[in-house]
């Protein structure tokens, strides 16, 4: 029973040596690393993660158990670096963390939000996580004074990127990486499904998140400080033509389409239990 084995490593009933709020080992601000890394490098290098990609705190036990979530799609080296840099960063948070790759199969026009609640779905399978964070695949964070873990409210991490001078693209943007907690996931009823192609689903989050009384929580922009990784638009992910009118309807769909329906339109192809982390490719029909 994996759920069983996963709770005993990280029960704090037994242990009394709960990790820091706030970390010793921070380093704040620095630069990426954007170097041409391997998977097999990776695989050397860390030789603290476990089974399916999951990294834990070595000298204290920590408050939550968090699951990152990445939607993907022919993002190979974007994923390397990604992890490349995001494992050190939350090594020196103390953050007991689950990578999840969610890969949308064949050709069929991408499903960002559809993807994040499949995700959801079959990560639970493994572990009841605390938080989810949503995270892109080519967005780094470069100061590890940015928390990863959930709170009383969703959290948009992916304040300022450098892509717009490192400021906030615009005041409702809550794109690039979210986290909430696990109840708060349920509550909103995840992501809607119905945005296929690329655009405002993330702003369809933020509208759910609202509706149901949440507030969205960020760091300043010098902590919440990001790199996107350069990159023109992927095939079979063209600017969708219908989200803004998507969009309106948002607070209406809410209950009716989201975590709740997606189950009817995905299928597990495969999955695969690494190093680095946990590789399920989907296929979606993207009918909502
Ligand atoms: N993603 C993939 N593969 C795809 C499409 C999307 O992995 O084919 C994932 C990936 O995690 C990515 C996220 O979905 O980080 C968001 O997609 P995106 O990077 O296309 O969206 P974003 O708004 O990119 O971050 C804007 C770049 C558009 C280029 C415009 C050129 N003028």
């Amino acid at each position: 029973n994996k759920t069983t084995e996963y709770s005993n490593k990280t029960s704090r009933e037994t242990d009394k040596n709960v990790c820091p709020e706030k970390p010793k080992d921070l380093i704040g601000l620095r630069l990426g690393n954007y170097s041409h890394v391997t998977k097999s490098e990776l695989i050397e290098e860390f030789t603290q993660m476990e089974p399916g990609g999951h990294l834990r705190p070595q000298n204290c036990t920590p408050g939550q158990s968090v699951a990152i979530i990445i939607p993907y799609r022919n993002r190979n080296s974007h994923l390397l670096v990604l992890l490349h840099n995001l494992i050190p960063f939350l090594t020196r948070q103390n953050v007991d963390v689950t990578f999840f790759v969610i890969e949308q199969a064949g050709n069929s026009t991408f499903n960002r939000g559809a993807l994040f609640n499949v995700g959801f779905l079959e990560a639970e399978k493994f572990h009841r996580f605390d938080c989810y964070i949503l995270h892109d695949v080519d967005i780094i964070p470069l100061n590890d004074h940015n928390l990863y873990r959930c709170g009383g409210n969703p959290r948009h991490f992916a304040v300022a990127l450098n892509k717009y001078n490192y400021n906030l693209l615009y005041s409702n943007y809550f794109g690039g990486v979210v986290g909430l907690l696990r109840s708060q996931y349920l509550q909103v009823n995840g992501n809607s499904n119905l945005y296929i192609g690329w655009g405002a689903e993330d702003d369809d989050l933020l509208v759910r998140v609202r509706a149901k009384n949440l507030t969205m929580v960020r760091y300043d922009v010098m902590t919440a400080r990001y790199d996107m990784i350069k990159h023109e638009r992927d095939k079979g992910n063209a600017e969708n033509p219908l989200r803004f009118a998507l969009l309106k309807s948002a607070a209406r769909r809410q209950d009716v389409e989201g975590l709740n329906t997606v189950t009817k339109h995905y299928q597990v192809l495969d999955m695969k239990p690494e190093t680095l982390y946990t590789w399920i490719t989907v296929s979606l029909d993207n009918r909502g």
